[in-house]
């Protein structure tokens, strides 16, 4: 067992979660929509054999093969508008916060809420997420400013793995000098989703989750993790991609038009090779776990929960029956996806948020975010207060 005393813990966590909440049956509505449309509006090419029809998606395929029922999303009418497939976010003047800025920020005032923080309390702010809004200024010194923090912020993108490389770095900034440091995740993962296509169109949701990690010193005001330890991992792949990125205004041959068939920005949009990810992923992430608990000194039938990454429910069983030998339950692995479909960075970071009341002074759980990359990361923590 572990006995040395850590130097870092998680004083808080806070979750932004937006009003909106889309079904698999309203989103297999829309999508059924425009596929009707499509394949009425190319019926010539469909007859000759040119173009093959495009198929219908299912509700109950969604919910069998990731185990998602519904999603969180910024904005819903856009989303389900069969004409338009895309959430709407208007532009903001620069004068204005920014969406991704106001999500994060919220997030965090639920956080220092909770661990009767202020502004002032804080050094630093990491804004830790799979899309950023933009390139600069980041949008962590955003939050920083609006939150009324003084000192420093940054961004930082390890896609699905960015919570926990997020802590990691909020450890160092704490060992080299900082009192506390604000780690917040905004997704807004439906704007990077293609919902014309019938393998992905039901696999992200929209959230804003934040971590507080302070100096483990004091007793905690309130709630106290201690960190054991955190362990990162990456493995280049291209099985997870998007291309978007500040060159592609530059790409196109000077004399190439744009198709105006084509949405001119899909292939700037998420796309996996989802069966490929399942099965390279889960056992990376399970050798992870156990190497880090054995590292740690913890035996796996001492970890009391794990908050694991939410992108596919059976994923997560395989890598909790790997880890434990034998099958965990809801209890021991929480599931969330159900609700908020994968989140990205968030995901483990809302199943520990939601699922940690009751686990008692002294006993230990595992947070483990794993994504695009591949990148992997395990934070062990153990409650203190
Ligand atoms: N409706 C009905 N049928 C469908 C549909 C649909 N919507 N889609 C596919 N099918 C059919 C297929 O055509 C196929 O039919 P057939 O057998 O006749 O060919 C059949 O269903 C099976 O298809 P798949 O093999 O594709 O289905 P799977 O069982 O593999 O399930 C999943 C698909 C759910 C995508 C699954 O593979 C999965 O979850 N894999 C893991 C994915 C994962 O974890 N990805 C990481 C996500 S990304 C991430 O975490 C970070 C990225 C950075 C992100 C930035 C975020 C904003």
């Amino acid at each position: 067992m572990h006995n040395h005393t850590p130097d870092i813990r998680i004083a808080a966590t806070g979750l932004y979660t937006p009003p909106n909440s889309i079904s698999n049956q309203e989103l297999v509505e829309a999508f059924n929509n425009f596929v009707d449309l499509f394949n009425e509006e190319h019926a010539v090419q469909i007859t000759s054999g040119e173009l093959e029809p495009l198929q219908k998606s299912s509700a109950e395929f969604i919910e069998k093969a990731s185990g998602i029922k519904s999603r969180y999303v910024i904005d819903k009418d856009g989303i389900l508008d069969v004409k338009r497939m895309a959430p709407h976010i208007p532009s903001r003047p620069d004068t204005q916060l920014s969406i991704l800025a106001e999500i994060a920020v919220a997030a965090a005032r639920d956080a220092m809420r909770s661990a009767d923080l202020t502004s002032a309390d804080i050094d630093g702010v990491i804004c830790a997420a799979s899309n950023l809004q933009r390139g600069y200024p980041a949008i962590a010194v955003e939050i920083q400013d609006s939150l009324g923090i003084e000192g420093y912020g940054f961004d930082m993108n390890v896609a699905c793995a960015s919570a926990a490389f997020g802590i990691e770095a909020g450890m160092g900034l704490i060992r080299t000098g900082a009192r506390r440091v604000l780690m917040v995740n905004p997704e807004i993962c439906t704007a990077h989703l293609n919902f014309r296509d019938r393998d992905s169109h039901f696999i992200f949701g929209d959230v804003a989750t934040a971590v507080i990690l302070e100096r483990n010193e004091e007793p905690p005001k309130n709630e106290g993790w201690e960190i054991l330890g955190s362990k990162l991992l990456t493995k280049y792949s291209n099985n997870i991609r998007n291309n978007f990125g500040f060159l592609n205004r530059c790409e196109r041959d000077v004399d190439e038009a744009p198709d105006p068939q084509l949405d001119p920005f899909t292939d700037k949009l998420f796309r996996q090779e989802g069966r490929k990810v399942f099965k390279e992923v889960v056992p990376i992430v399970s050798n992870l776990i156990t190497e880090h608990l054995a590292e740690t000194g913890v035996a796996a039938s001492d970890v009391k929960r794990f908050w694991l990454h939410q992108a596919n429910l059976s994923m997560n069983e395989f890598i909790a029956r790997k880890v434990l030998g034998r099958d965990a339950d809801t209890i021991e692995a929480p599931v969330v996806l159900d609700q908020y479909a994968n989140t990205s960075s968030a995901g483990s970071i809302i199943a520990f948020h939601k699922h940690r009341d009751d686990i008692a002074i002294g006993e230990i759980g595992v947070i483990c975010a794993f994504g695009a990359g591949y990148s992997v990361g395990s934070v062990i923590v153990r409650r203190a207060a």
